[in-house]
């Protein structure tokens, strides 16, 4: 495939993980972007419908529960208060993006990370069978970054470490990050079509700035996360702006659109 080919295809299996700032209004606590996710679920159900592309689905915590983790934090609450909290908003945001996908002609189910992940640093090491099973069936199952117990506390377990595992596990050829940025930018500005994930590493900036509170937070981590849970058949992980659901309509159709492409 030309690398400049987005990944969609018959019988295709893609990870998409859609960015808090997509879901959700990052300036506003517990705000869903409601339009957006409309237009984005209309687009991914087209190429589903056109080419049989399969998804598996991931959702950030955006203005949920990037914002309740805070407070939680914050308050200082204790473990059960913060991963009842956090769990709860997070699941609340799963079921309504759950119910757009679901208007737009799609099977989602939800799978909430706490209850089938025990995530190992970055290794969300999830049990992937029933999700697996239910893919084969035809739903689009759905996952989010979520709060788990841990050690004497919780900790937060992010949507780009699942979306990669849940890529690995699931037969995924491609990750799709769907951000608000048109993907990533070289050192003059210049948006990259293509890099290596090492390349990534190095580069200091990606175009936009990180609006409300954001507790799994930074470029950095986010690339380890990658590099931690990537595996032999993943072949690249996209970088689209959700911001403008054509480009990923076209992306998942295999056309040429405006992304990145981040090669291991
Ligand atoms: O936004 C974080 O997921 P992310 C999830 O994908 C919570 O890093 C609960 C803050």
């Amino acid at each position: 495939m030309p690398s400049w080919q987005g990944p969609g295809g018959q019988g295709r299996v893609l990870s998409v993980k859609l960015g808090g700032s997509v879901v959700t209004d990052k300036e506003r606590p517990f705000t869903l972007r409601l339009g957006l996710l409309g237009r984005i679920a209309a687009a991914l159900a087209a190429v589903a419908k056109e080419t049989g592309t399969r998804y598996v689905v991931t959702l950030g915590g955006g203005s949920f529960g990037h914002v309740a983790a805070h407070e939680a934090q914050e308050a200082g609450a204790s473990p059960a208060e913060a991963l009842s909290v956090v769990t709860s908003v997070m699941a609340e945001l799963a079921q309504a993006v759950a119910d757009v996908l679901a208007m737009h002609g799609m099977r989602p189910v939800v799978y909430p990370p706490h209850a089938f992940c025990k995530p190992l640093g970055l290794r969300p090491s999830c049990s992937w069978s029933p999700v697996s099973e239910a893919l084969r069936l035809g739903a689009t199952p759905l996952l989010y970054g979520d709060a788990y117990p841990c050690g004497d506390g919780w900790c937060i377990v992010s949507g780009d470490e699942l979306a990669v595992e849940a890529a690995c596990a699931l037969g995924a050829s491609h990750v799709i990050y769907v951000s608000d940025v048109d993907g990533i930018y070289g050192p003059s500005g210049e948006l990259l079509r293509e890099v290596k994930l090492e390349e990534v590493a190095r580069l200091a900036t990606v175009a936009g700035r990180e609006r409300g509170y954001d507790v799994t937070g930074g470029l950095a981590r986010k690339i380890r996360a990658i590099r931690e849970n990537w595996c032999a058949g993943l072949h690249g992980v996209w970088v689209v702006n959700g911001l403008r659901p054509e480009r990923i309509r076209s992306l998942v159709a295999g056309r040429p659109t405006v992304a990145t492409l981040v090669l291991p």
